[in-house]
């Protein structure tokens, strides 16, 4: 049993968390200095109702980082290696983030939500003291902020039908990662296609915290007829899909080409942007280990790894496991993790390490599913 948690002050709270609470929120894990709430004590009916209706989550730890000033999009083409050429207010982009090594410190998801306003929808790790750095360093004319912003996925296929109950039938035309400011009554909001599973959906971005429970209690009643129920970034499904986790699937030196994140990277682009010529080394010399699916046998798994596990070749330490799950669908025990190149070409199978027992296992692509 892990440890129990203790939560001060410094451990903010989403404006959802007392109507989470009051739908039987039992667990929580910590990002961008929240409460991130992970379970509502149900896994298995968690996943099936993200693979068969809708869930909705409270994923107020997305933060937004707001550039804001005439060189907004300056300041967003240096952080980024992707090519920001054409971008319009009211379409995102996934944006990995890098240091000058070349390593990814992020990947949000990248908006422009007005012609000199862009935020970063980021993971966890500090990027609003980054992003001001740079901004200072390159003397531009931005500022850096955390806007009051919170976002609520609704998830699963029958996500749309219940955007359409409370927003009308416009919200089909929305293209992926494509958003638009609108009002629910007197709640301001961005309505998004987009979330952190690859069954389809909507994020609501609240713009005012004051209507936490106000929007909770609306989307949920929404979606009585399609038996929504709350529910949190699922961990089976995400691993089915070989969605990043940044920080628990990356390590300090993990770089965007190991992470199979190559197409969100452009080299040739004319811009510079922070981590160009290290990546350029990068790409030329090859990487040396993979973000890849993992096929393990044994006992179904339950239950989430508290650790990274090891993976070994006739004794060798030849990468980790990040995530490991029972999946349903593949009826297969599955895995996300690192594995060495090496590895993968002398010898298919290799040893996992759980926390009690060793599996063996096979590296595979993604996504699983
Ligand atoms: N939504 C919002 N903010 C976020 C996340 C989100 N911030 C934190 C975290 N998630 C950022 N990371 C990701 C990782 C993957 C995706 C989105 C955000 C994602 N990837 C798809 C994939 O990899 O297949 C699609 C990428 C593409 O084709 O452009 O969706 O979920 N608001």
């Amino acid at each position: 049993m892990p440890i129990q948690l203790s939560v001060g002050p410094r451990v903010r709270k989403s404006p959802f968390f007392e109507a989470a609470i009051r739908d039987g929120l039992q667990a929580a894990s910590v990002y961008n200095h929240m409460y991130m709430p992970t379970s509502y004590g149900d896994p298995v009916a968690e996943y099936e109702r993200l693979i068969h209706g809708v869930a909705m989550w409270d994923v107020g730890v997305e933060r937004q980082v707001a550039l804001k000033g005439p060189d907004s999009l300056a300041l967003a083409r240096l952080l980024t290696g992707r090519n920001l050429d054409g971008l319009t207010i009211g379409q995102g982009k996934y944006a990995p983030l890098c240091d000058f090594h070349g390593r990814l410190i992020n990947d949000p998801v990248l908006l422009q939500v007005a012609d000199d306003e862009i935020w970063l929808s980021i993971a966890d790790y500090d990027i609003a003291l980054w992003a001001a750095g740079i901004a200072g360093a390159y003397a531009l004319d931005v500022e850096v902020i955390e806007p009051d912003v919170s976002p609520l996925a609704v998830q699963g296929p029958k996500a749309e039908a219940v955007l359409v109950e409370l927003f009308g039938h416009w919200i089909s035309d929305l293209k992926y990662f494509g958003f638009q400011k609108t009002m629910l009554g007197s709640i301001p909001v961005i309505v998004a296609r987009s979330g952190w599973s690859k069954q389809g959906g909507y994020e609501i971005y609240l713009m005012d915290s004051r209507f936490g429970t106000a929007l909770w209690e609306q989307v949920k009643e929404a979606g009585r007829a399609y038996q929504i129920g709350p529910g949190a970034p699922n961990y089976i499904e995400r691993v089915e899909s070989g969605l990043i986790s940044y920080g628990a699937d990356t390590d300090d030196k993990s770089n965007p080409f190991e992470l199979g994140l190559d197409r969100f990277i452009d080299l040739e682009q004319s811009s510079d942007f922070i981590g160009k010529d290290a990546l350029l080394k990068i790409r030329d010399h090859g990487v040396n280990r993979r973000f890849k699916g993992i096929l393990m046998d044994g006992p179904k798994l339950t239950g989430t790894n508290e650790h990274r596990w090891q993976i070994s070749q006739q004794g060798r330490d030849v990468g980790y496991v990040s995530a490991a799950a029972f999946s349903p669908r593949l009826d297969s025990n599955i895995a996300v993790g690192m594995v060495s190149v090496e590895a993968m070409q002398t010898e298919a199978r290799f040893d996992v390490h759980c926390e009690d027992c060793v599996r063996s296992g096979i590296a595979v692509d993604l996504p699983l599913i």
